[in-house]
């Protein structure tokens, strides 16, 4: 047993001081004590907060951030620029590019990943050898460095609406709900129960990409293997696509999703942009999470979440990453409050009872990530992964600071990444701002980069 002792911490009920953490050698807490330390607790070097779940990547997506900024005009031309992208990328790029992604991430504070994993098959359309081939070389990446995932692999059955057969830069993303369902049979086979920091979900990737039979034959298929597993869809993320649902579906993609999937908390609907306010109420009200990636939302211009109304129906969120033009929890968490306030004139949105808005943002995020990655995570508390960030107590914007004041600091005040150790399953993967791996994750990625630019 390992025991850590940090003079404040974030639990479940709020701040505590003088708290020691127990770790059991399997990574799992096995016990959260209140008052002074025992001799053999190591003490940590800062306040210490729970590791920031992360719901919503695409990996290779990392390695063109900034090449679509030349005058993409909306988000179907960075699409275009994007399948062009990666026409290029390989098994070994996807790894390289996933474990330099992943490493960054845990930098900024986030311990674990929703992988939503599309890119499956070679270049020129045909599955590898081994049909799950690319699905190993993300869960490597994240091995490597020491990153928790959920691996949602992704049902891409169709180019859009009304069962159109797929485009020429979708080819490598195809399976039909069978061929997917076995992935994940042989992944789950592959893995199995032994590996506490990966899990399994399924994605259908669009209302577009799959018809209204084949989602129930994928969620109904993924829940005979696992039935609490977890369903992540995009939806709604740009209003060409809610006009394409009314015009194809005679409902909008979120109205139709609750009247016609078996939507509760074990899914994800990731954006959900373009809600009426029925749709809204409605969606805050079906236990299932948001999955909010507010500063890709932004970057492609899709318009902003109704978080207002949502949050009063008590609806949950999740923050991701998604296309990673930008890696920081702190930077979600702050535009999904900024861009209400510049919207309503106002401030401190986003605030639930007898907590600040900086904290409200990180308990949220916290919950709902956790929920919607379906593993024990997000909680400083007995038999959840120990999973934990140490925050700098020097850094300036932090310092004498405590409680609610410093999560807002946090939040708000930084652009210095305040993160210093990171734990992950009981194993320190970064320590006083350095991953053990950095060099030899960035040279292979460094090779990658050249092979893709060659
Ligand atoms: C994706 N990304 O699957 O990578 C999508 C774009 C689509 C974002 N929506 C492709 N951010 O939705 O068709
Ligand atoms: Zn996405």
């Amino acid at each position: 047993m390992q025991r850590y002792y940090a003079e404040q911490a974030l639990l479940p009920d709020g701040w505590a001081e003088a708290v020691t953490i127990e770790v059991a050698p399997t990574g799992t807490i096995a016990a959260i004590v209140i008052g002074s330390p025992s001799s053999s607790a190591q003490r940590l070097a800062g306040p210490v907060i729970p590791g920031i779940p992360n719901l919503h990547s695409h990996a290779f997506q990392r390695a063109m951030a900034g090449l679509a900024e030349g005058g993409a005009g909306d988000f179907w031309e960075w699409r275009d620029l994007m399948y062009r992208f990666l026409a290029r990328i390989g098994p070994e790029e996807v790894e390289a590019i996933a474990a330099q992604l992943y490493l960054e991430m845990l930098k900024a504070g986030y311990t674990a990943v929703g992988e939503f994993h599309y890119l499956h098959h070679a270049p020129d359309g045909q599955p590898y050898d081994d049909l799950t081939e690319m699905a190993h070389r993300v869960i490597a990446g994240a091995r490597r460095v020491g990153m928790g995932m959920t691996l949602l692999p992704v049902l891409y059955a169709h180019g859009d609406f009304g069962g159109t057969p797929p485009g020429e830069g979708q080819k490598r993303f195809v399976n039909d709900p069978s061929q997917l369902l076995r992935m994940l049979d042989l992944l789950i086979r592959d893995y199995g129960d032994d590996h506490p920091q990966l899990r399994f979900g399924v994605a259908p990737h669009s209302l577009r990409a799959v018809t209204a039979e084949e989602l129930a034959v994928l969620v109904a298929g993924a829940q005979v293997v696992d039935p609490m597993v977890p369903v992540h869809i995009h939806v709604a993320e740009q209003t060409r696509e809610v006009e394409a649902c009314l015009a194809s579906r005679g409902a909008r993609p979120v109205e139709w999703l609750l009247a016609e999937a078996p939507v509760d908390g074990r899914w994800c609907l990731v954006h959900a942009t373009h809600m009426t306010p029925v749709e809204t109420q409605a969606l805050a009200g079906s236990d299932a999470v948001a999955g909010l990636c507010p500063t890709t939302e932004a970057n492609l211009g899709d318009g902003l979440f109704p978080l207002g109304r949502y949050f009063t129906g008590g609806g949950k969120i999740g923050i991701g990453s998604d296309s990673h033009i930008s890696v920081s929890p702190v930077e979600e968490m702050r535009w999904l409050e900024y861009g209400q306030r510049l919207v309503r004139r106002a401030r401190g949105m986003f605030r639930m009872p007898d907590r600040s808005v900086g904290r409200s943002l990180l308990d949220a995020a916290l919950a709902g990530g956790a929920q919607a990655l379906g593993r024990p995570i997000g909680r400083l508390e007995m038999g959840c992964r120990a999973d934990l960030l140490v925050l700098d107590a020097e850094s300036p914007p932090l310092f004498g600071k405590s409680s609610d004041h410093l999560a807002d600091a946090f939040v708000f005040a930084g652009n210095a990444n305040p993160v210093r150790d990171v734990m992950v399953g009981g194993a320190w993967v970064v320590q006083e701002g350095r991953h053990g791996a950095e060099e030899a994750v960035y040279a292979a990625y460094r090779r990658a980069l050249e092979r893709l630019t060659a």
